[in-house]
């Protein structure tokens, strides 16, 4: 394998070994997190697929428990794919995912799940009724090979909802099953939403508070707005938009009457198939993503693990009310060591500097930039309206500009031959607006041959008139997970050096731009190891 062990990741959450998707009913119970995810026990590709099972006290050091749900009756014998918990009045934890139920092809039903025991804090063991299950199937005018990955249940007006996504003609949709007692399942005449995206995955839906308000909602509780989340099959990314819900129609309404043309993404990087859970104990809700390896096949083999996921994230509605922020849970914090920081300096055009004094293959990373001037802004090209990512693949790092590109390059090595950029760019539109790109450029992250190196970007929803703008990224062997202007863009990416690992991973404050930039701050910390699954 070209792919060195250096590169395990250190503190993103992954099991020993093999291949892991989905995250899977993430919540908290009697003091503990816990994390499902779709697992594979018998190698690093997709396949034979389980539901592993962790806890964890801070969702940052995790212990692997048995898995949770096996193929064991009818209705889930070929695979157990994703789902969700619910907690019902009596605090009793539910679970509700897709089974299975045919060899080759993939007939899909919903199927419930409720602990053995209850009073087990760590819930190891799940009973499937028969009486019950399947609880949903795909009858009617129903795709029974698009249907699937139920969420976690809301209770309004006597009734508990949820979604299963799916897919009419090329309308990905997201139906309503409706159930008084938690058992027994029907399905409403109408989708909660549809859009014409093609299939819906893992859909999830969940009340956000009023506009800047951090606290979370419990997924029953009456939300200012709503958020409605699909993972497109057609991409593979996660969009989602902010808008409203009527209990008495079951019908949501995306705020923006454009907004399923123009959604947002939740990463505008490599993670997919993501799930929020309301925490009780810090009143928040977080949000779990898995990130895919962008090496190959062969080595995914040769390494016997494939996938992460994402450090989990808080999210809450922003100011504007047209958006969400995230940020990483608080916890992370715990791992950070000693810091070293930088104040006040200045880089001029085609400049750039280390920072040293840390090993930064692992490491935290938080700056605040300041633009000298708005003035040399480079003007945007509508044709990159909605494309983003297309304009960071035209203009990567490299790519002389006026305001920017600044940021920084990680996981680099000494002679620069390897490194992986993260960074921002300013636009002027066609009435002098200042536009913000923030991109992360892979293209030189590795020598390596036979690696994906998407270049991946999205505007910033941001007034940078002030000129001031931050970027935190978390640095970890084989990921870079960014967070622009305080969450508002956020960008993962897996990148697989072959120089710049270890020690011999640097860090630099780039600005490939016509203006100066100053770093008015910045912190860099190692990052330790957290208890990661006994590996
Ligand atoms: N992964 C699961 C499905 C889901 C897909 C199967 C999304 O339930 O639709 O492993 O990555």
């Amino acid at each position: 394998s070209i792919v060195s062990p250096l590169l395990r990741t250190g503190y993103h959450f992954q099991p020993p070994r093999n291949w892991i998707n989905d995250p899977n009913a993430p919540m908290y119970y009697k003091g503990w997190y816990h994390l499902f995810y779709q697992y594979n026990p018998k190698g690093a590709v997709w396949g034979n697929i389980v539901w592993a099972h962790s806890v964890s006290r801070d969702l940052i050091n995790w212990i692997a428990l048995e898995p949770a749900i096996s193929p064991s009756i009818p209705s889930d014998q070929y695979g157990c794919w994703s789902g969700s918990a619910t907690l019902l009045h009596d605090g009793t934890p539910a679970i509700t995912y897709t089974g299975i139920t045919r060899p080759n092809i993939n007939y899909q039903v919903q199927n419930i799940a409720f602990p053995k025991n209850k009073s087990d804090p760590l819930l190891r063991e799940w009973v499937k009724p028969a009486e019950l299950n399947p609880i949903a199937l795909p009858e009617g005018d129903i795709n029974a090979t698009q249907f699937r990955d139920p969420t976690t249940a809301w209770y309004a007006d006597g009734h508990w909802r949820m979604l299963v996504g799916g897919v009419r003609g090329t309308r990905g949709l997201a139906f309503v099953y409706r159930s008084r007692d938690f058992r027994r399942w029907a399905r409403a005449k109408h989708p909660l939403h549809s859009a014409l995206t093609g299939m819906w995955e893992c859909p999830d839906f969940f009340p956000v508070s009023g506009s800047g308000q951090e606290e979370g909602l419990d997924t029953s509780e009456a939300g200012a707005k709503y958020v409605l989340k699909s993972s497109l099959d057609l991409t593979r990314y996660d969009y989602y938009t902010v808008g409203s819900y009527d209990w008495r129609k079951d019908r949501y309404v995306p705020d923006d009457p454009a907004g399923d043309e123009h959604r947002r993404r939740y990463d505008y990087g490599n993670f997919y198939a993501s799930k929020t859970f309301y925490d009780p104990a810090k009143r928040r809700r977080i949000l779990w993503g898995w990130a895919n390896e962008s090496d190959s096949v062969p080595d995914d083999k040769a390494k016997d693990w494939a996938g992460i996921q994402a450090i989990p994230r808080k999210i809450w509605l922003d100011p504007s009310g047209k958006q969400l922020l995230q940020w990483p849970v608080e916890e992370l914090e715990e791992l950070r060591g000693k810091p070293v920081s930088v104040a006040g300096k200045v880089v001029k055009p085609g400049e750039h500097f280390e920072v040293t004094g840390l090993a930064t293959y692992q490491a935290d990373v938080e700056v605040s930039f300041e633009v000298s001037s708005l003035d040399r802004a480079e003007p945007f090209d509508p044709a990159y309206a909605d494309d983003a990512q297309k304009l960071c693949g035209v203009k990567g790092a490299d790519a002389k500009g006026g305001v920017g590109p600044f940021g920084l390059w990680v996981l680099a090595s000494a002679d620069l031959q390897e490194k992986t950029a993260v960074f921002f760019r300013v636009f002027k539109d066609g009435y002098g607006k200042p536009m913000v790109l923030m991109c992360t450029d892979p293209t030189k992250s590795s020598l390596s041959p036979d690696l994906y190196k998407p270049t991946f970007a999205g505007f910033v929803d941001t007034d940078i008139s002030s000129g001031k703008i931050t970027l935190r990224s978390l640095i970890d062997r084989s990921v870079v997970e960014s967070f622009g202007a305080g969450g508002r863009t956020c960008i993962l990416s897996r990148v697989y050096p072959s120089i710049a690992i270890g020690k011999d991973a640097h860090l630099y404050v780039f600005n490939n731009g016509e203006a100066d930039i100053k770093v008015s701050h910045l912190t860099a910390w190692e990052m330790k190891k957290p208890l990661m699954n006994g590996a």
